[in-house]
C-alpha cells in the first residue's frame, strides 16, 4: 500500500499537475499503443516535453513581464482592491480558506484523481455521454480545484462536516466542468486549425465557445445562412506606413509600445524604481521599450512551442483514441492556439479585452462598488487573446475587438460581483478568468439557495450541453473528431442547398 500510495504521489506530483511531463506521458502512452518502435516513442516524447517546456518559457515570461505593471496600478492609486489572477487567487485561498471555514483543504490530490477519473470515465463512454476531450493542464486543474473549493464551501457549509461528501460534490462538479467545458471548444479549435486534433482544457472554455458563437451570428454568416465576405485581421491590406502592421512581430511590439507604455507612465518612474525594476540612472524610456519588445520575444517563443509539440501530441494520441478513448481528442492550455489563425487577433484580443476591464474598473470606481478589482495579467491576456482568435476567425476583425472588450466588462463585473459575495476579496485576489466570472458564480448562486438540488441541477445542466450539441448533428459531432476531412466534406454538402437557395 505504501510502495502504491509514493507511486501515486510521484505521479499526482511531477506529472499530473505538471503540464510538459503529463503531454509527455501522453505522448509515450500513445505511440506505445501505436506500436511504435522505442526510439522513435522516446524522440516523440521528449519533443513533446521540450515543445511543453518551450511554451511554458513564452508563458511564463509574458506573466512575469507584465504582471507586476498592472499591479503597479493598484499601488499607483492606493486602491484595496482585488487583484484578479490566477496566482493571485491561489494566494487568497490560501491566506483565507482556515479563517473562513475553520478548515484547509488537504485533499486536493485526492480530489485531482477522482476528477481526473471523472474525465476519463466520462469520455471512455462517450456514446452516452458525449465527451470527447480529456483534461492535461493540471496547473489550472489545481487553481482552480482551490477556488471551486471555497465557493463550494460557502455555498454548502454542511459539506464541511462531511470529507467525503465533499469530495463526491467536488469531484463531480469539476470533473463535469472539465469534460464538458473543454468538450465545448472542440469545433471552435478545430475550425480555427483545420482539424489539429486538440481542444483547449483551461479557464475560458465556455467563454471561446459564447465567442464563437456570438461571433457568427452577429459578424459572421450565421451557420452559411447569410451571404457574407468576413474580414479578418490577416486579409487587412494596410496602405503605406500601416503596411508594416501586416508583420505580427512589428504590430504587436508597436502597439504594446504605445498601450503599456501609457500605463508605465501613469503609473510613473518612481514607482519601478522603488520596486528595483530599474536604477536611479537608467533610462525609463528605454525600460518601457525594452519590456514591450520582450512581448513580441515571449509570443514568438511560446509559438515556437507550440509549433515542437503540437504534432507529436496529437499523432501519438491517434494511439489512444484507437485503443482506449474513442473519438477522442486532447484538451491543452489556451496558448497552444496561438500557433494557429492570424497572429496578431492575439494582441488585438489581448488589447481590446484590456480596454473593457480599464472601462468596467472604472465604472466600479465611479458607482462606488463596495468590490474593486483590479486588471491581473493572465485573465486579461489569456482569456481575451484566446476568445479574440476565435471570434476573429468566424466574424473576422470586428468579432475580434468586439467580443474581448465585452469579455473584458464580464470578467471585470462578474468577479466583482462573486469575490465580493463570497468573501474572497477581503484576501486580495480571485481566480478571475473568463469561465470564473460567468458560469461559476452562476453556479455558486444555484447551489446556495437550493443546495444539495442545486448541485444536481448544476451537474445536469453541465451534462446535457455535449447532448444538446450531438443531437443537432449525430454524425458530425463525432466525425469531427475523428476525421475532420471528412468532416469537411460532409458539411460542404449539408450547406450546399442552402448556399444555392441564398
Ligand atoms: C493560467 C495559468 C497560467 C496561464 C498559462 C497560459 O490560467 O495559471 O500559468 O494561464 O496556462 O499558458
Amino acid at each position: 500500500m505504501g510502495f502504491l500510495s509514493s507511486i501515486w504521489n510521484f505521479f499526482a506530483t511531477y506529472i499530473l499537475r505538471q503540464a510538459p511531463y503529463m503531454i509527455g506521458f501522453i505522448t509515450l502512452i500513445g505511440y506505445a499503443l501505436m506500436k511504435k518502435k522505442w526510439y522513435d516513442i522516446l524522440g516523440g516524447t521528449l519533443k513533446a516535453i521540450i515543445g511543453m517546456l518551450i511554451l511554458n518559457v513564452g508563458s511564463g515570461g509574458l506573466v512575469s513581464n507584465f504582471r507586476p505593471i498592472l499591479a503597479g496600478l493598484k499601488d499607483r492609486f492606493n486602491l484595496t482592491a482585488c487583484v484578479i489572477d490566477p496566482y493571485y487567487g491561489q494566494n487568497a485561498v490560501t491566506a483565507g480558506v482556515e479563517e473562513v471555514f475553520g478548515k484547509g483543504f488537504s485533499q486536493v490530490m485526492t480530489l485531482l484523481l477522482i476528477a481526473f477519473i471523472v474525465n476519463i470515465l466520462l469520455v471512455r463512454f462517450n456514446k452516452i455521454t458525449k465527451c470527447r476531450t480529456l483534461f492535461t493542464t493540471g496547473h489550472v486543474q489545481v487553481q482552480q480545484a482551490a477556488t471551486a473549493y471555497w465557493l463550494i464551501m460557502f455555498a454548502l457549509p454542511a459539506l464541511l462536516n462531511n470529507d467525503v461528501l465533499m469530495l463526491v460534490v467536488m469531484s463531480v462538479i469539476l470533473g463535469a466542468y472539465w469534460a464538458v467545458g473543454s468538450n465545448l471548444t472542440v469545433k471552435p479549435m478545430q475550425e480555427l486549425t483545420d482539424g489539429a486534433g486538440f481542444a483547449i482544457a483551461h479557464q475560458q472554455m465556455f467563454g471561446i465557445r459564447l465567442g464563437y458563437i456570438v461571433a457568427d451570428k452577429f459578424f459572421g454568416t450565421d451557420g452559411g445562412k447569410k451571404q457574407k465576405e468576413i474580414k479578418k485581421v490577416g486579409d487587412m491590406e494596410m496602405p503605406g506606413f500601416f503596411s508594416i502592421f501586416n508583420e505580427n512581430m512589428v504590430c504587436t511590439a508597436i502597439l504594446m509600445t504605445v498601450f503599456f507604455g501609457a500605463i508605465m507612465t501613469v503609473i510613473g518612474r518612481p514607482y519601478f524604481i522603488e520596486h528595483g525594476s530599474i536604477k536611479e540612472s537608467d533610462s525609463f524610456f528605454m525600460y518601457v521599450l525594452n519590456t514591450c519588445l520582450n512581448f513580441a520575444v515571449y509570443l514568438a517563443i511560446l509559438q515556437l512551442g507550440v509549433r515542437t509539440f503540437v504534432t507529436e501530441l496529437t499523432a501519438s494520441f491517434q494511439g489512444i483514441a484507437d485503443k482506449l478513448l474513442p473519438s477522442s481528442v486532447p484538451g491543452v492550455d489556451c496558448a497552444v492556439c496561438y500557433g494557429f489563425g492570424d497572429a496578431n487577433a492575439v494582441t488585438f484580443g489581448f488589447l481590446a479585452g484590456l480596454v473593457g476591464q480599464l472601462v468596467a474598473i472604472v465604472l466600479l470606481i465611479v458607482f462606488k462598488s463596495p468590490t474593486l478589482i483590479i486588471c491581473g495579467f493572465v485573465p486579461v491576456f489569456f482569456d481575451n487573446a484566446t476568445i479574440g482568435l476565435v471570434a476573429n476567425e468566424k466574424g473576422g476583425l470586428k468579432a475580434c475587438l468586439a467580443i474581448p472588450f465585452c469579455s473584458g466588462l464580464i470578467q471585470v463585473f462578474g468577479s466583482a460581483f462573486i469575490a465580493g459575495w463570497v468573501g474572497m476579496a477581503q484576501y486580495g485576489g480571485y481566480l478571475g478568468m473568463f469561465d470564473w466570472a460567468t458560469v461559476w458564480p452562476l453556479f455558486t448562486v444555484i447551489m446556495k439557495f437550493l443546495g444539495y438540488f442545486g448541485v444536481v441541477i448544476v451537474a445536469a445542466l453541465l451534462l446535457a450541453l455535449p447532448q444538446l450539441e450531438y443531437r443537432k448533428d449525430p454524425k458530425a459531432y463525432f466525425l469531427i473528431t475523428e476525421d475532420y476531412e471528412a468532416y469537411k466534406e460532409y458539411m460542404a454538402e449539408k450547406n450546399a442547398p442552402a448556399a444555392e437557395e441564398a
